[in-house]
């Protein structure tokens, strides 16, 4: 045996073209049946949000490079919480493509998971590494829910965000629901859970919100129909006079929010990962002009 076939893997340099092929495998599994809203897009967006959020730019640690939740310990922290949903339903496409570092798998399936619910193209690149459980960060790192507005300016803050940008984050919760055995929370915020939209904003300035009236963690519900749902950090979103001036804007330009959106969360995918790992510069994946050059 020469040294070059016992160690396969080293020799293999992924391409676009490579990246493209895990895309597509990525998209394949988003359609669930009987799960949620039929569709596991929400709960791998959200996974590549909590990979991502832990970096602190004071010291450069946490961030999307190392995909530490695969160990237990920051699997366990509590704002991770039905995360295993996703990274579970990734592992078969890690095997199939055993080159890919976790942190770029997971990265690429946000992006898919924004892309393939009708939100904008976010620019992305490979250079992810798997580290080893001392990069796991303290727990605490994540937003708490149950908080208002300088919580969330000190968690986006550490990360580097300003407020236009922590605004525009936050409307991913067009996507998906809570979950009364993982956050404790319960309910969608839109009636179109599996479509990115600037539908968050529109619903937040709009309707009308009550307090709901249940023993669960205090959430909001509206008036008119108690079908939706809006946290207490979501609520400070159009308390905070700086934060609402943003989701007026958003609310009123979907495009602003997609270019804004974009953006932001395509930094925050690459929060954490030393320059000299990028393969490339930031391209887009899985667009109808990839697919085509
Ligand atoms: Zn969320 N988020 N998030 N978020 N999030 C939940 C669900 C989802 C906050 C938060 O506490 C919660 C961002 C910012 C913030 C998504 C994406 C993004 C849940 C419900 C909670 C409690 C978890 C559960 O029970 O399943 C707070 C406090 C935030 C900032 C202040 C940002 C930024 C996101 C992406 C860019 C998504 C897609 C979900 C839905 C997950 C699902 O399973 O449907």
């Amino acid at each position: 045996y020469t040294q070059d076939s016992a160690k396969p893997s080293a020799a293999f340099v992924p391409t676009k073209a490579d990246y493209e092929k895990v895309y597509n495998a990525i998209t394949d599994i988003f359609d669930k049946e009987g799960y949620d809203d039929g569709s596991l897009a929400p709960v791998i967006l959200r996974l590549a949000w909590h990979a991502s959020g832990t970096y602190n730019k004071e010291d450069g640690t946490g961030g999307s490079n190392y995909a530490t939740m695969r160990f237990p310990n920051e699997a366990g922290h509590g704002a991770n919480a039905g995360l295993s949903v996703a990274r579970d339903a990734l592992e078969p496409i890690k095997k199939q493509f055993p080159w890919i570092s976790y942190g770029d798998l997971w990265t690429l399936a946000g992006v898919a998971a924004v892309q393939e619910t009708g939100g904008p193209a976010i620019p992305w690149r490979a250079g992810r590494i798997d580290g080893v459980e001392a990069h796991q960060t303290p727990d605490g790192r994540l937003p708490d829910a149950a908080q208002g507005s300088s919580h969330i300016r000190d968690i986006f803050g550490r990360m580097g965000f300003n407020d236009q940008e922590m605004v525009a984050l936050i409307g991913a919760h067009a996507l998906g629901r809570c979950h009364s055995d993982r956050s404790g929370y319960e309910g969608p915020w839109t009636f179109s859970p599996v479509t990115f939209s600037n539908e968050f904003y529109n619903l937040l300035l709009n309707d009308a919100w009550q307090w709901k009236k249940w023993k669960g963690p205090a959430q909001y519900e509206d008036k008119k129909t108690k079908s939706l749902m809006m946290l207490p950090a979501d609520m400070a979103v159009v308390q905070d006079k700086e934060f609402k001036k943003w989701a007026q804007t958003y609310a009123k330009d979907e495009q602003k929010f997609f270019d804004d959106f974009s953006k932001a969360f395509s930094t925050m995918l690459e929060l954490g990962v030393p320059k000299e790992q990028w393969k490339s510069e930031p391209y887009k994946v899985g667009q109808p002009e990839a697919a085509a050059a």
